[in-house]
């Protein structure tokens, strides 16, 4: 059993993992400043699913025989004190930090947008190394990082955990054998934080002897889990608008409400994906398994399965009947591109991944269904672009799914 502080919480990822770690048997402490919450009433959007308060989640988890988890309502960013005295006292043996601002959209709307997230993202990650290094804990961080910092180059080379061996000549011909951190190459203001992220763990890898996770985490898609599904006060969130909504769930919902599944420009683009009950599974992976005291940050691909958005489009299409919508991408992306990842770290730790084959489409495609009518359907659109003159993601022409 280990003591976890579990910084956000509150969120997507981060709800189910707390009691994934806590159906374990590991002892969970939940910090959350309910800044997702607060965003959602600033953008007028909602969960389609109806989450209830921190308090009546933690009393349904204890009705359910859960034991019980503590929660502090608390800024990792703003209130590097309180977070200091909270693992101060607490003493966890892991803190796992999904706290930051997690929509790349949202961190594009505007400078204020933009500014709060770089400020939230690596402050909240910077207290928590700071706070770890002044009370010279030996305390293992788990930070959920993006596939995104690698970049789409597609050019057939598969990513690798996080580093690259590489070969450097010098002027005299002489070579020299390096591992560094593949070079990011980020497509957002949210993904150049967690590029900046990476540069703070080596430091305090380096320097303090840190023991430090960092995992690269593919698109979440999916809601519930095997512990969210123990009553309805435990549901997850299900976000569907045009900043925090994620493609997948996204396709799965406007079919369930009748509205045509938009494709970004050509639907080219190649992410990674994982369903949400293989993130929780990751999660207890990564922290049974910690580096060593004085090894490098261990950096680990959190995805079990790349698509193509079009493909995606049209799996959905033909489960559901909907219509296909070819919309102006609002993002700055590349239009086509490949992608292969290897996931070796998670396989080798046990995990075996579901993919999208596996039923799991139908379980969100019924929940998007159960709930439809909470819609709003002026969220949907992606009305946040990346420049000045790129059009918002507003469907123009629809094509008839055949
Ligand atoms: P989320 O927004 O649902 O959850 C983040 C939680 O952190 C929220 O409850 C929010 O209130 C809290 N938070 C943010 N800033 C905080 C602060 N300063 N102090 C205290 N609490 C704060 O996001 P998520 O989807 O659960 O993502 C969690 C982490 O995983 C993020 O770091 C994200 O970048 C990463 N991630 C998510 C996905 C995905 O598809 N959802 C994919 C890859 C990586
Ligand atoms: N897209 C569409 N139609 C839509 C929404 C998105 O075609 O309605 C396209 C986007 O243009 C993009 C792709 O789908 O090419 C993925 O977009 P997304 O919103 O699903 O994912 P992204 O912005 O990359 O961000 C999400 C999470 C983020 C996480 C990241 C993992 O919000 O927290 O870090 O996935 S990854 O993509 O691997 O970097």
């Amino acid at each position: 059993m280990k003591k976890i502080l579990v910084l956000g919480g509150d969120g997507f990822c981060g709800w189910p993992t707390s009691l994934h770690l806590s159906a374990l048997g590991h002892d969970v402490h939940i910090v959350d400043n309910l800044s997702r919450r607060a965003i959602d009433e600033e953008l007028g959007a909602d969960s389609l699913t109806p989450i209830a308060s921190m308090e009546d989640r933690l009393a349904a988890w204890e009705e359910t025989g859960g034991t019980p988890i503590a929660f502090t309502n608390l800024d990792c960013a703003a209130d590097y004190y309180g977070l200091r005295d909270l693992i101060a006292t607490y003493e966890p043996d892991t803190i796992i930090q999904f706290a930051e601002q997690r929509a790349a959209p949202y961190s594009m709307r505007n400078e204020e947008c933009k500014i709060y997230t770089v400020n939230n993202n690596i402050s909240a990650t910077h207290n928590v190394l700071a706070a770890i290094a002044d009370l010279r804990a030996d305390i293992h961080v788990v930070h959920l990082g993006t596939m995104g910092v690698y970049g789409y180059d597609g050019d057939g080379l598969q990513i690798p955990e996080g580093y690259l061996d590489v070969q450097v000549s010098a002027d005299d011909g002489s070579k020299f054998d390096r591992s560094i951190l593949y070079p990011t190459n980020p497509g957002s203001v949210y993904h150049m934080t967690k590029s900046m992220d990476q540069l703070m763990f080596q430091f305090y890898a380096k320097n303090d002897g840190m023991r430090i996770t960092d995992l690269h985490q593919g698109i979440v898609w999916g809601t519930q889990t095997e512990e969210t599904r123990r009553h309805e006060n435990l549901i997850n969130r299900f976000d569907y608008d045009g900043d925090y909504g994620t493609v997948l769930n996204r396709f799965l919902m406007q079919a369930a409400v009748n509205h045509p599944l938009t494709v970004h420009g050509t639907g080219g683009q190649t992410r990674a994906f994982i369903h949400i009950q293989d993130t929780v599974q990751c999660l207890a992976l990564a922290v049974a398994n910690p580096p060593e005291r004085g090894d490098r940050v261990k950096i680990l691909n959190q995805m079990t399965e790349t698509h193509r958005v079009r493909d995606l489009a049209y799996l959905v299409a033909d489960a559901t009947g909907a219509d296909v919508a070819m919309v102006d991408n609002p993002r700055n992306e590349a239009a086509e591109n490949d992608l292969w990842v290897s996931n070796k770290g998670f396989i080798d730790l046990g995990l075996k991944p579901m993919t999208l084959q596996d039923g799991l489409l139908t379980e969100t495609i019924e929940i998007s269904q159960k709930y439809a009518d909470r819609c709003l359907m002026n969220m949907i659109p992606c009305v946040s672009t990346w420049t000045d003159g790129q059009k918002p993601g507003v469907v123009q022409d629809v094509i008839a799914a055949e």
